[in-house]
Parts: C-alpha cells; sequence; structure tokens
C-alpha cells in the first residue's frame, strides 16, 4: 500500500513545511507557497485515500480551544469525503462558556472522553490517530494511543515541531496564526467543495471564523493567510450564529473569580497581578478570564492571573496561570 514515491512526498511536504518556516528563500515567496501548498493537499488527499473507509480518532487539547474544535470538525468533513468516519474526542473540561456556545450551537461534533469512561473504551475500532491544533503532548488520551498501538496517521498543526511522532503525513506551520487558516485552504483547494444551502457547512464555517479570530487576537494580528482565509469563509458563515457564540453570558463561577481577581490584585509598573485561591477543576478556564478583564485597567499593560485547581477525580491540587498583555514584547 505505501509505495515509497508518496512516503518520500509526505516527507517533502514535511520538510517543506519547516523549510518554509525556518529558511529564507531565494525564490519568490508567493511561487514558492503555493508550491508548498499544492503538495501539502496532494499529500494529504493521498493520505486519505489510502485509509479509504476506515474509521480514525481524532484527539484535541484536554482544553480544546475554537481554533482546534473548528479544524477537527473541518478535518472530519473532509475524511468524510473519503468515506473515513471520525470521532473528535478530548480529556479535560470545555471550560470557557465561549466554547461551550460554540459547541452547542453549532451542534460541533466533539465527545469528552473522561477517565472514568476511558475504562472501558476499545480503541480497536479505529485505524488510525489525528492530531490537529496539538502535536499531542497536551492530551491525556495519548497513553491510550500508545497502549492501543494506534498509528499516528495525519497531525495538522501550527505549535512548533515537537518531534515525539512520525505520522504518515504532516503539516506542521509554525509561522502560521491558526490551524483554522491551514484547514480552510484545504476546502479552498477542494477537499469540501463548502455550500451554503448545506447546514452543517455554514455552522462549520462560522466554527472556523470564530476559531481564526480568536487564535488571531479578532484578526489584530492577523497576517495575509489569515485574512485571505477569513475572505473565503465569509461566503459562508453566518454572522448571527458568530454573534449568538459571541455574546454568551459568564457563570456565576467565572463572576465570583473575576470578582476574587479584582479585589486581590496588586498593580506594580504597569503589572496587574493576583491570586484568587482554590478553584473546581471545571471552573479553571476562569482564570484567564479573570486576567482577560484585570488587562483592561487603566495603566495596565499586562495582567497575571493564578489559582490552585483541585482535580477531584485525580485527587490533584496545581496552580494554574493565566498572563495576558497588550505589548508585543512584554
Ligand atoms: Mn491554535
Amino acid at each position: 500500500m505505501h509505495s515509497p514515491s508518496l512516503k518520500s512526498l509526505n516527507k517533502l511536504v514535511e520538510l517543506g513545511a519547516v523549510d518554509s518556516d525556518r529558511y529564507p528563500t531565494c525564490e519568490y515567496p508567493a511561487t514558492k507557497q503555493i508550491r508548498n501548498l499544492e503538495q501539502r493537499v496532494e499529500g494529504l488527499r493521498q493520505t486519505l485515500e489510502r485509509h479509504h473507509g476506515e474509521r480514525q480518532l481524532v484527539i484535541l487539547q484536554d482544553f480544546p480551544d475554537p481554533d482546534a474544535l473548528s479544524s477537527a470538525w473541518v478535518y472530519k468533513l473532509i475524511a468524510e469525503q473519503f468515506d473515513i468516519q471520525c470521532d473528535i474526542a478530548y480529556a479535560g473540561t470545555l471550560s470557557h462558556q465561549e466554547n461551550i456556545a460554540l459547541v452547542r450551537l453549532t451542534g460541533l461534533p466533539v465527545q469528552r472522553w473522561t477517565n472514568q469512561s476511558n475504562k472501558n473504551r476499545d480503541l480497536s475500532i479505529y485505524q488510525g490517530c489525528v492530531l490537529i491544533d496539538n502535536q499531542g503532548t497536551t492530551s491525556q488520551l495519548m497513553e491510550m494511543v500508545k497502549q492501543a498501538n494506534l498509528p499516528i496517521t495525519v497531525i495538522i498543526d501550527h505549535h512548533s515541531i515537537q518531534d515525539d511522532f512520525q505520522p504518515e503525513f504532516a503539516d506542521i506551520r509554525v509561522s502560521a496564526r491558526a490551524t483554522a487558516t491551514i484547514v480552510t485552504q484545504y476546502l479552498q483547494a477542494g477537499l469540501v467543495s463548502l455550500d451554503s444551502s448545506v447546514s452543517d457547512h455554514v455552522k462549520c464555517a462560522t466554527a472556523l471564523m470564530h476559531g481564526l479570530r480568536s487564535d488571531t487576537n479578532r484578526l489584530m494580528q492577523a497576517q495575509e493567510d489569515d485574512f485571505l482565509a477569513a475572505a473565503y469563509l465569509s461566503r459562508f458563515y453566518d454572522t448571527q450564529l458568530l454573534n449568538a457564540v459571541l455574546q454568551t453570558s459568564r457563570s456565576k463561577q467565572v463572576m465570583d473569580v473575576i470578582e476574587r481577581g479584582l479585589k486581590n490584585r496588586a498593580v506594580y509598573n504597569n503589572f496587574s497581578i493576583s491570586g484568587v485561591g482554590y478553584l473546581r477543576y471545571d471552573d479553571r478556564d476562569a482564570i484567564p478570564q479573570a486576567a482577560d478583564f484585570l488587562v483592561t485597567e487603566d495603566n495596565v499593560h499586562t495582567a497575571v492571573v493564578y489559582g490552585i485547581v483541585h482535580d477531584e477525580d485525580e485527587e490533584l491540587e496545581v496552580v494554574i496561570g493565566s498572563l495576558r498583555t497588550t505589548q508585543d514584547h512584554p
């Protein structure tokens, strides 16, 4: 099945991804980019063809963000074109209100796999594992994947290369601002032709727009590729649905943590620092939300909020901190 030419093509794609990010090129950048993108699309297409009719497990980081959630959905839609059925799973929690709303309002097909539910889980129904917006280092589920000897078929990510696995196909672009931008390029290349009369396509495009916005600080840190991806998505996404996702309210627990953050803060030299004490594991995401709020104070450019998270299942206590800054180089 694995002809050497396909293997080397994938290798090339992998090297291309590293190459263009780390080394300057004497070619016209645009030409190089297009050629690489074509190779990437072809590499993914051929990988999926080799696994026609199989079932794959798509793993997200333990606290999946909109970029990961929406990009995984795109991968699932692409894989369906090759008759590959995907289950998207994460351990941990969806703790941010916006993420909960995103999943609920778009019907995003994702499953929470808790330690409890994993006890009787059978991974032998899958033929491959796919990592989207991560490289396995931020998911507790990788231990199970290793034990089940499930091969890593695809990695699509924009975090720095972590070399832990030898996937069949990898598109890791360290210079990309969002995985949503990368997968939108796959859509544009025709791996799925989006259709604005298909409700799932509209919802997926909306989720992607949210993912893209949230990884680029509402497009303020977006680059040309991200704007091009957003321009393409603008043909399909539902602005009202995106508004509904963004306008979700905060839970009482989050409001309480923000209150503690405000009360306990100390401001020195434009830094605001605050400890919020103990939190339940499920409320962990209140910490970055408190930091988001503290950084809006006059004369504050950087906010740090930390708290102690108690995980009842695991009998663990960990200190979690979050830093928010309005400076490019704090
Ligand atoms: Mn991301």
